[in-house]
This record gives structure tokens, sequence and C-alpha cells, in this order.
């Protein structure tokens, strides 16, 4: 069977499931949330990486029925890690852009957050900064429309693209998620240092939130601390972990 053929059996057959990894304040070192990510084991092919079945997902337009049960998944998370205790966690969602295309996300998240009773202030979606400015007119108008629901709104893999700066101000978003290319080689590779330093400082003058993804050693950590970076998310902290684990990484944590 070829992997699409076996993708579009996957949801029936409750192939999918999702991974958590946490994220820290660098401020006061709480876990201020978890970035949800989707992970598939096929019965025929076995464990497929994202980086392999998401594109095909999105080329097929599967993606939008996964995406579905994503963000159903996550907030079910989201509600039962609440009813634990934890209610100062946010929980991350990536979001293809052929969601925010189709036009009903919003009205959808609406229905999710009223079923589910989950405050949105803790729910924030990831688009990757590609995604959005090679539509920034169209994904303008449904990332609006989103955040007034209360949700936060991520630009994830920054620095990949190319942002205009003109849409970086104009674009309703909270957070800037640095892509871990750049983090691998801090205190190593200047250039890298450099560019991580300004997208901090670029991030802050906008008023946002800015997270280093991909941390995975004490040195980085010094540096993106020394920076003012807010947040930190790697292996250093956590490796991504199952529901049930990353909850009792949480609790053992604070
Ligand atoms: O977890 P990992 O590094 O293997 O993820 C690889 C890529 O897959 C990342 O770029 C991530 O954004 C993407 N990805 C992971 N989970 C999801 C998801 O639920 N939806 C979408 N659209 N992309 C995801
Ligand atoms: O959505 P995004 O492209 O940001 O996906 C993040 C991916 O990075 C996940 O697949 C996750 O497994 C991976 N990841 C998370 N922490 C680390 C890390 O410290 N080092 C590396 N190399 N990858 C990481
Ligand atoms: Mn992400
Ligand atoms: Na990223």
């Amino acid at each position: 069977a070829t992997v699409l053929a076996s993708l579009r059996k996957a949801l029936d057959r409750g192939e999918f499931r999702l991974v958590y990894q946490p994220r820290m304040a660098l401020a006061d070192g709480r876990i201020t949330g978890v970035e949800s990510l989707l992970r598939w084991h096929s019965a025929e092919l076995g464990e497929i990486p994202p980086t392999v079945f998401i594109p095909l997902a999105e080329e097929s337009g599967l993606i939008l029925q996964i995406g579905d049960w994503v963000l159903s998944e996550a907030l079910q998370t989201l509600k039962r890690w609440r009813s634990h205790g934890l209610n100062e966690i946010s929980i991350g969602v990536n979001v293809s852009v052929l969601q925010l295309l189709r036009g009903n996300l919003p009205e959808q998240l609406r229905n999710l957050i009223h079923e589910l009773g989950v405050p949105a202030n803790r729910i924030e979606l990831e688009v990757t900064e590609s995604m959005v400015m090679q539509n920034a007119e169209q994904t303008t108008t449904v990332l609006n429309e989103l955040r007034k629901l209360g949700v936060t709104l991520a630009i994830d893999d920054f620095g990949t693209g190319y942002s205009s700066l003109v849409y970086l101000k104009r674009l309703p978003i909270d957070t800037l998620k640095i892509d871990k290319e750049f983090i691998g080689d801090l205190t190593r590779d200047p250039d890298d240092e450099a560019i991580t330093a300004t997208v901090i400082t670029m991030g802050h003058s906008l008023g946002l939130n800015v997270i280093a993804e991909g941390v995975e050693s004490e040195q980085q950590l010094s540096y993106l601390r020394e920076q003012g970076c807010d947040e930190i998310q790697g292996f250093w902290l956590s490796p991504p972990l199952d529901a049930h684990r990353c909850l009792a990484f949480i609790r053992s944590w604070q």
C-alpha cells in the first residue's frame, strides 16, 4: 500500500495520537504551556514521521479532517488537565494554512470551546511563517476572526520564511517562535546568535512574546536568558510526551 492509501484510513482506524512538549518561562522557571504534536503509527507501515505525512495530508486535503481531530483531541486534553488543577497551562495547536483558508475554523473552534467549556485564552494556534506570508491577505482576515474568539496566535518556524515587517506589524499575533535551525548552533555560530538576538529585540519592540524552540543545552539556555528571550522549548526541558507523562512532568516540575 502507498503511504497515502494508508493515511486515508488512519483516522477511522484510530492510528493518530498527540504528544505534548512543555515550554518554560525564563523569568521564573514556570511551565507555561505545551505544544501538541501529531504522531501516526500505521498498522501497515509502522511509525511515519510528521515531516513525511503532514505534507501528504496537505497535498491531498486530508489535513482538514485530521486537523479537526487534532483540535478536538488537544482541547479535550486541556479540559482534563484543568480538572486536575493545571489552570495556568496553555495548549499550542499547529494549524495548516488549508484549515485557515477553509473559512469555518473560527466557527468550529468557537463550538468546541463552548462544548468543552475551556477558556479560549489558554489556546494558542501556531501557524508557520511561510504559510501565512504566502497568503497574507486571506489569512489575515481569518486570523483576526480567530483572535476575536480570545485565542492567541503564534508564528511558528520564525526566521525560515521572509516576513515583511509590514505584515508582521499588521498581523494580529501574540507570539514568535524562533525556529530551532537558529538555536542549534547558538554559542558556536555568530550569525545564528545575531539572528536570534535580533528576532528577540524585534519581537519585543512589536509587543510579542518570544519563544525559542529546539533548546538542547545549558549554553543555549544562558545565551537566550541574556538576550531576554521569554520562553524556551526543547529537549533541555523535555521531549514531547504522551498526555499522561506530560501531566506527571508538569506536576513534578511545579
Ligand atoms: O514533532 P515533529 O518535529 O516531528 O514535527 C514535525 C513537523 O510537523 C513540525 O513542523 C510540526 O509543525 C508539524 N506538525 C506536528 N503536529 C502537527 C499538527 O497537528 N498539525 C499540523 N498541521 N502540523 C503538525
Ligand atoms: O511545529 P514545529 O516545526 O515547531 O515542530 C517542532 C518539532 O521539533 C517537533 O517535531 C519536535 O519533536 C522537535 N523538537 C522539539 N524539541 C527539539 C530539540 O530540542 N531538538 C530538536 N532537534 N528537535 C526538537
Ligand atoms: Mn509548531
Ligand atoms: Na518550529
